[in-house]
């Protein structure tokens, strides 16, 4: 795993809200990575996340547009939870501070693992940020992205607009159906440029959780297949959202509490 990074690195990840980093993984670590997930993808039955019933294709069942939704991605969440090679590629050390640096904080946690698969023909994923879903606030929070397949312009692959991270706000526009919904609640950025990010398989973007993003459709016949994790810092605080954590991990927390449950949130790096 490529985790050095330079000055200029952390400097552009903190203007422009997003990093590519080309060959993450070597063929070794990559060939790894693609049979883990898959193994706790099989592993979990169709089972979305540990703790809860709510199946692959199923939720959002009281939704119109569950339909549109279950064709963004297949998305399964903690496989680190449920499958012991998935948490040797996230509980690492050296990744937690890579994470820690482009952060500029001084422990990293995990908040979940999410492997995002689009299948042929998938949905685009519209323009989003995610820090607003999560049940902490911090504006520093990212997420990795890894390809486990070529990501190209024909199947998926991210976009980000620059620069976005430092002007938006907590207000969640949610994943809208439509392209430009984000544009309603940020119509700042309507005219913004946008930027695509294509890559080869074990190459990996970070980008920063509130940072303007999402991915086009999948044209072709082949799967787009990523590995993605969210970080939060060590020291976060409950908001009140809930998210993904149980009705059972809710009812234990107030407002302020500390989120430092490590069978939840693994502290994976400590200055
Ligand atoms: O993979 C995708 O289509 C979207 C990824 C994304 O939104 C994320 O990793 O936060
Ligand atoms: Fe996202």
């Amino acid at each position: 795993m490529k985790t050095t990074l330079s000055q200029q690195q952390m400097q552009t990840f903190q203007q422009e809200g997003f990093l590519l980093i080309e060959d993450f993984l070597d063929p070794e670590e990559l060939a790894f990575w693609r049979s883990s997930v898959t193994e706790a993808i099989k592993g979990r039955a169709g089972q979305k996340m540990p703790g809860s019933d709510i199946k692959l294709g199923e939720d959002d069942g009281i939704n119109e547009d569950a339909d549109y939704y279950n064709k963004v991605f297949d998305q399964m969440l903690n496989l680190w939870q449920t499958n012991d090679k998935v948490k040797q590629m996230m509980v690492n050390e050296e990744l937690g501070k890579m994470v820690a640096q482009l952060a500029d904080w001084d422990g990293t946690r995990i908040w979940h693992d999410q492997a995002l698969i689009k299948r042929p023909w998938a949905n685009p994923t519209s323009w989003h940020l995610d820090t607003p879903f999560w049940s902490f606030s911090d504006r520093r929070a990212l997420s990795i992205w890894v390809a486990l397949d070529d990501a190209t312009y024909q199947n998926g692959c991210l976009y980000f607009i620059p620069g976005s991270n430092n002007k938006t706000t907590f207000e969640n526009p949610g994943i809208g159906k439509n392209m430009d919904v984000i544009f309603e609640f940020y119509p700042q950025f309507k005219s913004s440029k946008s930027v695509a990010v294509p890559m080869k398989a074990g190459s990996c973007s970070f980008h920063n959780g509130l940072t303007v993003h999402g991915a086009g459709a999948n044209m072709t016949n082949g799967f787009r297949r990523a590995m993605t994790c969210a970080y939060m810092p060590d020291g976060a605080v409950f908001n009140g959202v809930k998210n993904i954590l149980t009705d059972e991990q809710v009812a234990k927390l107030k407002i302020g509490d500390l989120l430092n449950d490590d069978a939840q949130n693994p502290l994976i790096y400590k200055k």
